[in-house]
């Protein structure tokens, strides 16, 4: 074997060992953020508990090894979410579309946690407005409008898009998104 294609080899085992990113999902409890991620890594539905603490899993997707950390959202948790900030490349926020009551609730954490963030400053932001299936979800033009989020985001990489971690609708093409913003960093 020649000197450059070992080092192309080389190199390409090394890029291809680099992608890796840590993402951090946060958002109510209940909004279906396990079952989201159990549907990236399986590409399937699969019933969840509620989570206790957080559960750090890795997945891949599209050539990304991405360590996933999905913590607990009920509010006595929340505290929990400052020590896993760090190192984060980008964010999920997970809402519970069809849940209109909580809907002002979600946005002050979103707001909180993560656009008034200091530790998450600048680091793109993926909104899954989750629970499409159910026919009472607020789709993504009027979510953005009932969050404010046009106005606040001003200055973030943001999007959101229309999920549903039941029959997979549009998680693919949430992460797809999420994975092209981790190529530009
Ligand atoms: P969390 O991790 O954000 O707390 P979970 O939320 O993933 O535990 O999900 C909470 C409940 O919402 C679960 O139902 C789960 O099956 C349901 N869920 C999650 N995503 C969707 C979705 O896209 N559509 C619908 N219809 N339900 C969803 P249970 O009944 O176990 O509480
Ligand atoms: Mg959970």
């Amino acid at each position: 074997m020649s000197a450059i294609s070992s080092f192309s080899k080389w190199l390409l085992k090394k890029l291809r060992a680099e992608k890796k990113a840590k993402i951090l999902v946060l958002g109510l409890d209940s909004a279906g953020k396990t079952t989201l991620m159990k549907y990236v890594k399986t590409r399937e539905y699969q019933p969840s508990i509620p989570t206790i603490g957080q559960n750090i899993d890795t997945l891949n997707f599209e050539g990304w090894g991405i360590t996933i950390v999905d913590v607990a959202g009920q509010s006595q948790f929340r505290f929990l979410w400052d020590i896993h900030y760090a190192g984060s490349s980008a964010a999920i926020f997970v809402i519970d579309s069809a849940d209109i009551e909580r809907l002002p609730e979600a946005r002050d954490v979103l707001k909180t946690h993560i656009f008034n963030n200091p530790h998450l400053d600048k680091i793109p932001v993926l909104i899954i407005a989750n629970k499409q299936d159910l026919p009472e979800a607020v789709q993504a033009p009027l979510l953005i409008q009932l969050l404010g989020i046009h106005i606040e985001m001003r200055d973030r990489t943001f999007t959101v898009f229309d999920c549903s971690a039941l029959n997979g609708r549009g998680v693919y093409e949430a992460f797809t998104w999420l994975v092209n913003q981790l190529e530009m960093i």
